[in-house]
């Protein structure tokens, strides 16, 4: 995951908890949705209707062979991988943010949640996890190198490293899987923005700290560093890799990094107020501007077509989607408060990054329409990737985040913007969320409108459970209404399962399992096909995905339970 979703809902539940606390955000046009308002009528409050759409009886679906990611020879094709992301699942890194972030106190870190220590061992592992890959009979493996470990110091480079990631890369063209690279997933040097530096302590930037995105002088450096290290990995891995993306999930990982202090490196600029809110809106440009410095400079370096489609490089980025639903007292709304407030939400989250990188211009107000021309940013995006998995509801009877005037349902807390899941088995208990089979469908039917031009794989999707069952009726379900976009002409290209193997769910620790493969943490370390990997592998061996596993693992209905 990315955290993608824990890290939504770590940042958000904190936003919420923290702004509650102090009493701020009361400002929206509002009520108090205390206890004693839940029976009030409200004419725009309309029932719960949670109904799914009907399909139809099942029919076999097939799918056509891989393509390119962003060429017009792509259309039509389509692409089964499965992602992970180096922090997550490698050990012997201490050079990474996430190390010290997490580092007991005892042993010189910072001790925040879970030490991330060996993680799944997927260093030391890589050449073997390959067969792992293998074995499903996938197209493509998504995956990242740490730019932590091929950079521990400002401009000193392991060549050790890059050699190591070099043999990964070998090992996946031998077994025919199409490597795609992450260059910035979540984690960072420590010396890009020191956790150790207290945030109101003054940064001068230095070779041993940049002092970060929020930083006026070091996030132009940063933002040079990043890309010179994009350029080391064209240079280096073009010849063999074609497909990259620039960053992973901008939106969510601001929010936890510079937001909310529960990412390193700590940073706490949407608990601090106006003036912090409006650094936060520096921090997103900056992070845009890195996704256009890392893109001209994979399109400078990789020039070699590596799989023949006529393209040396495709560069997108990985975007978290979430179906934000307009809510109210716990239900669906027709509200025109909580209307706006989710449209508000979904320009930031869905919109504002993929709209500045192609029209080339900033939404300052979260409206949907850009008032900042950027002419520089426009044409940057060759493909996006779409990473989705949950539904959540969006009220604007409270205003906790600010500049959006909105409360969204997040980890234990409420203030009306949860609703009931369709079905109690669709909860994700370790993430506190819920599976919605047709969200990815609504997002993707979205997008597919705004931008119809735009080429898309689903570079993420999964589930946290121990139930193999569960993780394979996701996969089912997923591939269903991936289907279901491409019947009604959406340009979506693939998916990629989230994740191979059990990994360090950031914040979230190691509790949360999204694996393929189940990981035998602080024994072995061996992985074990579940039900998924079982099914997921004869699906994408087949290419097809029968009437008889779409009748047992597929449709909308109750999903195995987890214990
Ligand atoms: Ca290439
Ligand atoms: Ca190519
Ligand atoms: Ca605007």
């Amino acid at each position: 995951m990315t955290p993608r979703t824990a890290a939504l809902a770590s940042a958000l539940s904190l936003t919420l908890g923290l702004a509650a606390l102090s009493g701020c955000g009361d400002d929206a046009p509002s009520a108090d949705l205390g206890p004693a308002d839940a029976g009030l009528v409200d004419a725009h409050v309309v029932p719960p209707d949670l109904a799914l759409p009907d399909f139809g009886p099942p029919t076999e679906l097939t799918f056509p062979a891989s393509g390119s990611t962003s060429a017009a020879s792509g259309a039509g094709s389509f692409t089964f991988g499965v992602a992970t992301a180096s922090a997550q699942i490698e050990d012997l890194n201490p050079a990474t943010d996430w190390y010290v972030w997490t580092q007991p106190v005892a042993e010189g870190g910072l001790g925040h949640g879970t030490f991330v220590g060996e993680a799944s061992r997927g260093y030391t592992r890589a050449i073997e996890d390959v067969a792992l890959v293998q074995e499903l009979h996938l197209d493509s493996y998504r995956f990242s190198m740490d730019w932590a470990r091929i950079e521990p110091q400002r401009d000193v480079i392991d060549e050790a490293a890059l050699t190591h990631y070099d043999a990964v890369v070998d090992a996946l063209v031998a077994a025919h899987i199409e490597p795609m690279l992450t260059v910035h997933h979540f984690s960072s040097p420590v010396w890009a923005d020191d956790p150790r530096r207290p945030n109101d302590a003054p940064c001068t930037p230095s070779d041993t700290d940049l002092c970060g995105w929020d930083d006026p002088e070091g996030a132009p450096l940063l933002i040079a560093e990043l890309a010179e290290h994009a350029r080391l990995l064209a240079a280096r891995y073009g010849d063999r890799v074609d497909d990259w993306a620039t960053v992973n999930e901008p939106i969510n990982y601001l929010l936890a990094s510079y937001g909310v202090t529960v990412f390193p490196p700590g940073r706490n600029l949407i608990l601090s107020g106006d003036t912090g809110f409006a650094r936060f809106v520096e921090v997103v440009r900056n992070y845009i501007r890195a996704h256009v410095a890392i893109y001209d400079a994979i399109k400078e370096a990789d020039t070699i077509d590596a799989d023949g489609d006529g393209v040396a490089a495709s560069v997108g980025f990985t975007l978290s989607v979430s179906d934000w639903q307009p809510a109210r007292y716990n239900r669906p709304s027709t509200n025109p408060i909580d209307l706006a407030a989710t449209a508000r939400v979904k320009a930031v989250y869905l919109y504002l990054f993929p709209d500045a990188v192609q029209a080339g211009g900033f939404d300052t107000d979260f409206d949907g329409v850009s008032d900042e021309p950027h002419p520089e940013w426009a044409n940057k995006l060759d493909w996006l990737g779409v990473q989705y998995y949950f539904r959540a509801g969006v009220t604007g009877a409270r205003s906790i985040i600010p500049g959006i005037d909105a409360s969204v349902c997040a980890i234990g807390l409420d203030f009306g913007a949860c609703l009931p899941p369709s079905d109690p088995t669709h909860e994700v208990p370790t993430m506190h969320y819920e599976y919605y089979e047709p969200g990815l469908y609504n997002v993707l039917a979205d997008f597919g409108a705004r931008w119809p031009a735009l080429p898309m794989t689903v570079t993420e999707g999964g589930i946290a459970t121990t139930v193999g069952a569960r993780r394979a009726e996701n996969v089912v379900r997923t591939l269903e209404q991936i289907m279901r976009a491409r019947a009604d002409g959406v340009d979506v290209r693939g998916y990629y399962h989230w994740s191979l193997y059990d990994n360090f769910e950031w914040a979230e620790g190691y509790t949360p399992r999204f694996g393929l493969y189940t990981v035998d943490f602080g024994g072995t370390y061996d992985r074990t096909a579940t039900e998924g990997a079982t099914v997921l592998g004869t699906i994408a061996g087949a290419r097809a995905l029968t009437i008889a596993e779409r009748t047992q693992y597929g449709g909308l209905g109750p999903m195995t339970p987890e214990p």
